[in-house]
């Protein structure tokens, strides 16, 4: 009875020291914001500090992490005044990591005039490697007058589907290696 006693007690005190550590481990979640007129991409630890760059400082209530409820309440607060208009003229769409707009984010932004898509401009995203999203997207929010067309490879090369508004990439799931909003 003494060994049986022992055996259970020393893998409760193993086990103690691997949880603490893997806890400390969990790596924290992306939201970056790429811009279409530069190769420079800033990323944040919220989706509230990627809105708020990529809003110029409009929208600074974003939540922290998103859902799909979130990002459709954003849209009606983009197109609720004059100003933020403006500022959701030159928002191109955001994709997610995974279905119904979970997960971490990239951002796509021109810092030209807007309204943007409109006016028969293009936005090309040709690496998505560059910005840790390759092959990663799922779901996708295009700005209020711009549609993504997501591309197999990289230089808009390969495969094709287009996205607009809100939607779930389905057949597209995690293929997206460039991207042009027009
Ligand atoms: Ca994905």
């Amino acid at each position: 009875m003494k060994i049986r006693s022992a055996v259970v007690v020393v893998p409760l005190v193993l086990s103690a020291v691997p949880f603490a550590t893997v806890a400390q481990a969990v790596p924290a979640s992306r939201h970056c914001v790429a811009v279409a007129e530069s190769s420079r991409t800033t990323c944040h630890l919220t989706f509230t500090e990627a809105m708020r760059q990529a809003t110029g400082g409009a929208v600074t209530d974003a939540p922290a992490q998103v859902s799909g409820r979130e990002v459709a309440a954003l849209r009606s607060r983009l197109q609720s005044s004059a100003a933020t208009r403006a500022v959701a003229g030159k928002w191109l769409g955001t994709a997610f990591e995974h279905a119904v707009f979970k997960g971490e984010t990239l951002t796509f932004i021109t810092m030209g005039e807007s309204p943007v898509c409109e006016n028969n401009l293009r936005f090309d995203f040709p690496r998505l490697d560059d910005y840790g999203f390759n092959d990663r997207i799922s779901s996708m929010e295009t700005g209020m007058y711009c549609v993504a067309r997501l591309h197999e490879h990289a230089g808009f090369q390969g495969a094709s589907d287009v996205a607009y508004l809100r939607t779930n990439l389905n057949t597209f799931n995690d293929r997206a290696s460039s991207i042009r909003f027009a």
